[in-house]
């Protein structure tokens, strides 16, 4: 080995010393014990005797996969996690907890085979003691979970799953014997907060809950030191016990006074840190030190005026977020639950509800680095049970969430109830229904008051639906000091622009209350589009327009403090169904965090850079029996040029942050440009877009043909095929004749073709529209062989779901639809190829048929489909053509 390698590499050994010294030199050390469980589901319920052992890291659920196939439901039972304990003979005499992110939701934890604690509720942290340890290498942990319904624990029901298992980070915290600790809520037990904040001065109190399990004799000094964010003292608490202090201690230090801080804002996040220590008074010796990022600032929400921070009036403009992420369910690595607020923030937004349930503490930490403002909420959700058990746990969770996120400069709010009116129980007994709605009252007044009474720092708030009456009349308007209104006007019902005539309506009605727009969205699946979009369609076209609406209606009014879009990203719940079975789609981004065009119209609007995007950018292939077509940019800048193959199509200025043309594709590749300018700097955006054109008179040699029927939209498949919508048959070209859209409706709304989860595809969109009693399909195609697939699912009758999932405007959908009559032939160019179809009775409802024929045209008379029925109206949901030969 040279000799500089030589010097380099003990160089580096030196430091990894030092580095490993210093490491053990801390008095407090939290090590991650993500690695290596074992793990088991408890299929037969029978306890872990016979149970198969897989090894899994953490986080981990067991539900990331069985969310993911075509079948509705998934696992909700127990699985136990068992682990050996690596611990370091240094350990001994130490005091050890075990800390758990979450676990979803009851957990019982044992040591050697005796329990030592246990948990209820999925979304808050907690710890157990380590106590008995062997310290023999025998050391053995087992972690039963059970995700099953609890009708004592929130939340009994949502439009979310409710995956299981332990899902954030395991770690073991090793103290000294004197430690900082509020085990009850599995904190550190020191909590900060700021008070009397201004430019000129703030006041910093830091509360600590040591314990001192060992009966520590001397007296113990706990000091803390207000650092800034370039490390310079700048301020300093002390305080002192008396010799033999009790073995729990809470001390409210004496204050530090802050001259001139530095106000964390969005624009500005800066945080200071409190370095808080338990001394041993004697030898000096540090018994333990925790460190807490904090930042100064103070805040109002007006009925009238909205909200301010620091004396400013913002609006708060953000998003509500699930916590699940693209074939990980919840178990999802801290770096990617950073990137949803790196995302958010970039967006321009500067608010995040953290909804329904408490997050990862990785999430408040970037909020807090970031200047996102967040409220954060306990899960009751949609009804409550009327049982003690039921409040106890509510408020355990309430006050674990508090304790736990007390810290976070970022929380403004605190929340603990969402739509709690909407499974309204005993409907048709009034006099229940009062005394429910009494029980709701009364829980909601005692959240309340212990939110008020733990953390009078904070204001409070409840998510209500459109129902505002229903709120009023049960009391709920009045015990939160903010109302939160989740409306979908333009979605559920009614039109996207009667959302700022209905906020009027409410802050008229309730003119005293500061009031948010918790909840608005329309679901967006990115794989749809729509030249001319309509509700229901699912495409980005209606997402766009709804959102454009909102914004413009939220913006006006400053009376609405904020609004969070519903949601940040798509995200699971199984029990829908509609064209991404499993998913709700009213993300800005998908489930795998790629931004829609509404993504980018939030952008242009809320993050003040200059901001130019070809909206339609990311519809790759796109395509239509015309080449004229609508292409969108979207920018916060005055005017843009847009140049397609080329070609300049000329400037036009932006309104509401988009510009359109309409432009003609050519077949094949299109390159198109988008040129913006702005105190002498360039702004581009570049696309290349693949356009099919379908001409009416088609198929040359290479050409097929996808096509949807009784559909308007167009649909980009898994595969990356694009299906368009038929039309009518006109001579010398292709398209259906007779039938008509298959139209259900689904109480007072329209459904656009059915919502029912289509089993056996993911291409749902392909089945879920179709041609109801048509007479024939035809091609005008050129001599030649050719693949006809003709695609059919029966849409009517009660299969696996059949009615929306959420009912939002309290409207009784129907549940039972009329079985189908339906039997039927078809022809292809004479012969016969399908005899006595009964979709219903040979495959069920909702289920995806394809059948392939090949056919061979020698003479100009093209490809004739007649469709005849037996019995009931025939069927025909998608059509493929494909030239073979
Ligand atoms: C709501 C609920 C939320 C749903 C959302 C929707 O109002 O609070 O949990 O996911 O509507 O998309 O229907």
């Amino acid at each position: 080995m040279p000799a500089t390698f030589k010097k380099i590499l003990s160089f580096f050994l030196l430091v990894l010393i030092f580095i490993c010294v210093k490491a053990q030199d801390k008095s407090r050390k939290v090590i991650s014990i993500n690695q290596n469980w074992h793990f088991a589901k408890d299929i037969h319920k029978k306890g872990n005797k016979q149970l198969k052992y897989t090894t899994v890291n953490i986080p981990h659920t067991w539900n990331a996969f069985d969310v993911l196939d075509d079948e509705p439901g998934y696992y909700r039972g127990v699985g136990y996690y068992k682990k050996k304990l690596n611990l370091q003979p240094t350990w001994k005499g130490k005091k050890i907890y075990l800390n758990f992110g979450a676990a979803n939701q009851e957990t019982e934890v044992y040591l050697n085979g005796k329990k030592i604690g246990s948990h209820m509720g999925g979304y808050t942290g907690f710890t157990v003691a380590l106590d008995g340890l062997k310290f023999n290498g025998t050391d053995e942990i087992v972690v039963r979970v059970d995700n099953s319904y609890n009708e004592s624990i929130p939340p009994l029901t949502g439009d979310f799953t409710f995956f299981g298992g332990l899902y954030r980070n395991v770690s073991l915290t090793v103290v000294n014997q004197a430690h900082f600790a509020d085990q009850t809520y599995g904190t550190n037990g020191v909590y900060v907060h700021a008070d009397k904040v201004s430019n000129e001065s703030a006041t910093l109190n830091v509360n600590t809950n040591w314990v001192n399990t060992s009966s520590f004799a001397n007296e113990i000094l706990v000091t803390t030191t207000l650092i800034d964010a370039k490390s310079n003292k700048v301020g300093e608490s002390k305080w002192l016990s008396s010799k033999n202090p009790s073995i729990n201690i809470n001390i409210l230090l004496p204050k530090i006074e802050v001259k001139n801080p530095i106000l964390w804002s969005p624009e500005n996040p800066y945080l200071y840190q409190a370095i808080t220590k338990l001394i041993d008074y004697q030898t000096g010796k540090v018994l333990d030190e925790v460190k807490t990022n904090l930042g100064f600032r103070y805040f109002s929400f007006d009925a009238d005026k909205g909200f301010f921070l620091n004396g400013k009036s913002v609006k708060l403009i953000g998003a509500s977020r699930h916590q699940d992420f693209a074939k990980m369910g919840n178990a999802v690595p801290a770096a990617l639950q950073v990137k949803d607020v790196v995302l958010l923030k970039e967006m321009g937004g500067n608010f995040l509800r953290v909804a329904h349930y408490p997050q990862d503490q990785a999430v408040l930490d970037a909020c807090d680095r970031l200047g996102i403002l967040t409220s954060v909420e306990i899960p009751i959700v949609n009804e409550i049970t009327e049982t003690q058990a039921f409040t106890n746990n509510c408020k355990a969770m309430q006050l674990e969430m508090i304790k736990q996120n007390y810290n976070h400069t970022s929380v403004i709010i605190w929340a603990y109830m969402n739509e709690v009116l909407l499974k309204m129980r005993y409907g048709k007994e009034p006099e229940r229904k009062k005394v429910y709605l009494k029980s709701i009252e009364n829980l909601a007044q005692q959240l309340e008051e212990l939110t008020r009474k733990t953390d009078p720092t904070r204001y409070t708030m409840m998510s209500n639906h459109g129902d505002v009456n229903g709120y009023m009349n049960a009391g709920l308007t009045k015990i939160p000091m903010i109302v939160g209104w989740n409306l979908y006007p333009g979605w559920y019902g009614g039109k996207s622009t009667d959302i700022g005539p209905n906020m009027d309506k409410i802050h008229a009605l309730i003119p005293n209350k500061p009031m948010m727009i918790t909840e608005y969205g329309a679901d967006v699946d990115h794989r749809i589009h729509a030249e001319n979009p309509i509700r229901f369609d699912k495409s980005l076209a209606y997402g766009m327009e709804y959102h454009q609406i909102y914004i413009k209606d939220i913006l006006k009014r400053p009376f609405i403090a904020g609004a969070a879009v519903w949601n940040l990203s798509d995200f699971s719940s199984e029990t829908r169904s509609e064209t991404m079975p499993g998913i709700n789609n009213k993300g800005l981004l998908t489930l795998d965090r790629q931004p829609k065009n509404t993504y980018f119209l939030y952008k242009a609007h809320f993050n003040k850079n200059p901001y130019l995007k070809i909206g339609d950018g990311s519809w790759k292939l796109r395509g239509g029996i015309t080449p004229k077509q609508e292409l969108t940019v979207i920018s916060n800048l005055d005017s843009v040029e847009l140049i397609v193959n080329g070609r300049l199509q000329g400037k036009k200025g932006v309104t509401d942050r988009v510009v359109s043309w309409e432009i003609d594709f050519k077949s094949g590749k299109n390159e198109i440009e988008a040129i913006a300018y702005q105190n002498g700097k360039v702004f581009k955006d570049r696309s290349t877009i693949d356009f099919i054109l379908q001409p009416q008179a088609f198929l040359n040699s290479s050409a097929s043909l996808n096509i949807l029927l009784g559909s308007q939209r167009q649909f980009l498949d898994d595969q990356n095929q694009l299906w368009l919508p038929s039309k009518p048959y006109e001579q010398n070209s292709w398209g259906h004749i007779g039938g008509e859209p298959f139209k259900i409706k689904n109480s007072s709304r329209q459904l656009y073709g059915s919502d029912k989860n289509i089993i056996g595809t993911q291409n749902d969109p392909i089945y879920q529209t179709q041609s109801v009693g048509l007479d024939a399909y035809e091609l005008a195609v050129p001599k030649g062989k050719y693949e006809v697939t003709l695609h059919f699912a029966e849409l009517m009758g009660n299969g696996i779901q059949s009615v929306l999932p959420y009912n939002l405007d309290s409207l009784v959908a129907e549940g039972k639809e009329v079985p189908p009559q339906r039997i039927f032939d078809v022809y292809l160019n004479g012969k016969q190829i399908i005899k006595e179809l009964n979709l219903a009775a040979k495959y069920g409802i909702a289920r995806s048929v394809e059948r392939k024929f090949e056919c061979i045209v020698a003479d100009d008379k093209g490809i004739k489909l007649i469709f005849k029925s037996v019995t009931g109206k025939p069927v025909l949901n998608a059509l493929q053509v494909r030239k073979i030969n």
